[in-house]
């Protein structure tokens, strides 16, 4: 028989509203970027789902594979270290939880604190120290592709169009890094609040493409703005025709937004996470 996955770390059944609120404690962070850790912990909790396979059941945030190699180094994951470093303190402070769980948790609970929608997220994923489970690189999506890829990536998770355009929204939130990505910018005016401000940047604007000077990547600026950009995957969501309906849905109404955005970033936490009796989600795949 063959032996079963190494876990390092059983979730028992703690107090979650004291972790929710020391992830809100250490998210709060004047000194870094725009004042809050909350989009790089989004961003960390959507990399941690986003390397599902819907056909092979591999991939998803159980397991917290995320902190092991390769995916802990895969391209896309970099910059997710300072939501990772300051989350440590929360797992210090409730050493029960799991990674898994923490992670996800913190996606959630940021997405709340920054003015957005109650996220469903259940308990029970494992921590697993078995390479054979953690999902190779190049599973994440890239800024710089058209919509077949976005279609393609999204589609390996089991997602529609609504759905990625719904998730993408996101985006609404955070920044990208020259130093991380090579691209450089803000979505919206307050990279902090989430709202569907994403979607009204995007259509309420002119865009210039061109490139970032000192890394040489081509990104849309906001016509005469240096400041507030879109990947091209981004742009892929008003240029690509079954997108745009639901860019125009979701810019003009707010309420059906955050409706939809809790749905399905809720599904997105629960990729590939099937719990026993007990409500453990043991690593299989
Ligand atoms: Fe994203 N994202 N994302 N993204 N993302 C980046 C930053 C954030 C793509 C690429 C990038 C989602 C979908 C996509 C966030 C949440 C989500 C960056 C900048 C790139 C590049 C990295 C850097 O330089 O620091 C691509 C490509 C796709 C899809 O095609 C989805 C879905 C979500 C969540 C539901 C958040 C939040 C950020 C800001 C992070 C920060 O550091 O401020």
């Amino acid at each position: 028989k063959e032996p079963g996955p190494l876990i390092i770390s059983h979730n028992k059944i703690g107090d979650y509203s004291e972790v929710k609120k020391s992830i809100i404690s250490v998210i709060d962070n004047n000194a870094f970027d725009d004042g809050s850790l909350g989009p790089v912990v989004v961003r960390l909790a959507w990399h941690c789902c986003a390397t599902y396979d819907k056909d092979t059941g591999t991939g998803g945030s159980n397991g917290g594979t995320i902190r092991l190699p390769p995916e802990l180094t895969d391209d896309g994951n970099i910059g997710l270290q300072p939501a990772m470093l300051v989350l440590e303190i929360v797992k210090q402070q409730f050493p029960w939880i799991t990674y898994a769980d923490l992670y996800t948790l913190a996606g959630a609970t940021a997405i709340e604190a920054l003015g957005g929608p109650k996220i469903e997220w259940k308990s029970g994923r494992t921590d697993v120290l078995d390479t054979k489970y953690v999902p190779e690189n190049g599973r994440l999506p890239i800024g710089s592709k058209n919509s077949d890829h976005i279609r393609n990536v999204f589609g390996r998770m089991g997602f529609n169009d609504q759905e990625i355009v719904c998730l993408i929204g996101a985006h609404t939130l955070g920044r990208t890094h020259k130093k991380y990505s090579g691209w450089e910018g803000k979505w919206t005016d307050d990279p902090i609040k989430f709202d569907n401000e994403f979607y009204k940047v995007l259509l309420d604007n002119n865009w210039e493409w061109r490139t970032v000077p000192e890394t040489g990547k081509y990104q849309y600026f906001q016509q005469g703005n240096n400041d507030i950009m879109m990947l091209q995957t981004d742009m892929e969501m008003i240029k690509d025709s079954e997108f745009h309906q639901w860019v125009e849905v979701y810019a003009k109404d707010q309420d059906k937004y955050f409706e939809d955005f809790a749905k399905v970033f809720s599904k997105l936490l629960e990729l590939g996470v099937q719990r026993n009796e007990q409500g453990i989600a043991i690593k299989a795949r």
